[in-house]
């Protein structure tokens, strides 16, 4: 992927190619049991904004990483992510009928195939990515393990039993931090270090970089997304709009307000924006991530 092209272009570059490499490392929809494989391609292909693939391509451009190796992880993180959609939408968790601008996997489906669905497509994750062409099985390993730690009950499926717990909760600002730091920002770390790791080696404080980068978009994310749950309509987003506050969800907006929610997330910017600067331009691309997570209207 060249490094001159605009971000715009650059964006839909790793768009198309994640499309292509999804739609390739999921079992065709005529593979038995062909209604299970349709669902699964259902939740996975034709929507979302891959951001977490753009971080893993953005950070292995950095590390001068092989396309065929980041196309692994950056498939095997989003199908974490697509599972985790399609289990949250379901009657059990956040009960939603809308996902992608698209009617929700158990909507569309059932709620038994959703239930497989998740379970498929977490598998499917690391399956992919045990075939990396990775060359050397250690950092191959330590890839495998980074996955599993985010989506796990230590990351990203302990945020959502948190998330779950404090309906109707006053949490305070540190609590709501501690929650998305799992929910959402473990797999966006995750996919920051992939894409490192499948590039050359790292050092020390550049792991240490990556760390405070990842964490101040992970915060940054979940701020944003509060504030468009709070001002954006469900047609834009793709899903149901106004949920948080209907669910009595304790969010950055019910905390600290629309406005200071909106300098949070300026601040955040800037914090990303500052730990990549030991890497001068070779880091524009997560630059510009962390600026399209700030400004985005979906
Ligand atoms: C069910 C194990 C389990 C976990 C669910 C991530 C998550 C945990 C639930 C999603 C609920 C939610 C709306 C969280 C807010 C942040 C978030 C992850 C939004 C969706 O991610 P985007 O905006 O979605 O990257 P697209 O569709 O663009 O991929």
């Amino acid at each position: 992927m060249r490094t001159s092209l605009a971000f715009a272009d650059w964006m839909a570059n790793v768009q198309s190619t994640m499309e292509d490499a999804l739609a390739s490392f999921l079992p065709s929809g005529e593979e038995l049991p062909a209604r299970l494989h349709q669902a699964m391609r259902y939740a996975v292909l034709d929507g979302g904004k891959r951001v977490r693939p753009l971080l893993v391509f953005a950070a292995g451009e950095l590390f001068e990483a092989e396309l065929a190796t980041l196309a692994r992880a950056a498939a095997a993180v989003e199908m974490i992510h697509a599972y985790s959609l399609v289990h949250d939408d379901m009657p059990c968790m956040d009960d939603d009928a809308l996902r992608r601008g698209k009617p929700t996997v158990h909507v569309k489906y059932d709620e038994a195939t959703a239930l497989l669905v998740g379970d498929a497509l977490q598998t499917q994750a690391f399956l992919v990515l045990s075939e990396s062409p990775c060359a050397d099985p250690a950092r191959l390993l330590a890839m495998l393990r980074l996955l599993a730690q985010a989506s796990g009950s230590t990351g990203m499926c302990g945020g959502q039993a948190v998330d779950l717990a404090s309906v109707g909760l006053a949490l305070s600002l540190a609590e709501l931090e501690q929650m998305h730091r799992l929910k959402t920002g473990a797999l966006l770390r995750a996919s920051v270090l992939l894409g490192a790791l499948s590039g050359k080696q790292l050092e020390q404080d550049e792991s240490a970089a990556l760390d405070t980068y990842s964490s101040a978009i992970g915060l940054a994310f979940q701020v944003v997304d509060d504030v468009l749950d709070a001002t954006a309509d469900s047609a834009t987003l793709g899903k149901t709009a106004g949920k948080d506050a209907a669910d009595n969800k304790p969010t950055y907006v019910s905390i600290l307000g629309l406005e200071a929610s909106m300098a949070l997330a300026e601040k955040l910017r800037n914090d990303a924006h500052r730990a990549l600067m030991p890497f001068g331009d070779k880091a524009r691309r997560l630059r510009e991530i962390a600026d399209l997570i700030v400004q985005r209207k979906a």
